[in-house]
């Protein structure tokens, strides 16, 4: 059974999640519209892994004696600048999730919430990858800078991690 506090926590972060979701969604469609459908393709799929780690956790609220809360999401940008300034955004908000559920492990301890504290472990695995797939994207992309052809490759090369399946963790 969740405490109460433990229900609010993890009610946020099911919003995080769910934003998450948002935010790769609206970049999926500003590198399709620019014609880079390898990216495209990539945050197409991570905005499907995020609303898959927003599920996890309403399944979870929920089968815990919890009421998940779907709550309004903020309206994410629509334009990104550059590759690079998309690709920043992106690890920053990665690690704005790692704190996030950082916070959530360290509550769960200060509760003594055992099963959730388990639970969470999931995700602070998960956030380890994605922190280091979006730092390995970054340095790639540092490397190109505003290179068209350069870009080009870059594009191609995300298209295979996307066929390859490791694009997104699980
Ligand atoms: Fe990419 O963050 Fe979910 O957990």
């Amino acid at each position: 059974m969740l405490s109460k506090k433990i229900e609010e926590v993890l009610n946020k972060q099911i919003r995080i999640e769910a934003e998450s979701s948002q935010v790769y969604l609206a970049m999926a469609c500003w590198a399709e519209v620019q014609g880079f459908e390898g990216v495209a393709q990539f945050m197409f799929a991570h905005s499907d892994e995020e609303r898959m780690h927003m599920l996890k956790l309403v399944k979870f609220v929920n089968e815990r004696g919890g009421h998940a809360q779907i709550s309004e999401l903020a309206a994410p940008p629509t334009e990104f600048g550059s590759f690079k300034n998309m690709f920043e955004t992106l690890f920053n908000h990665e690690v704005m999730v790692s704190q996030s559920i950082n916070d959530l492990v360290h509550i769960t301890l200060e509760q003594r919430d055992y099963a959730t504290h388990n639970f969470l472990q999931w995700y602070v695995a998960e956030q380890i990858e994605e922190e280091a797939l979006a730092r390995n994207i970054l340095d790639k992309i540092n490397l190109i800078g505003d290179d068209k052809g350069g870009l080009y490759l870059f594009d191609n090369d995300v298209k295979q991690l996307v066929a390859a399946g490791t694009n997104a963790p699980q």
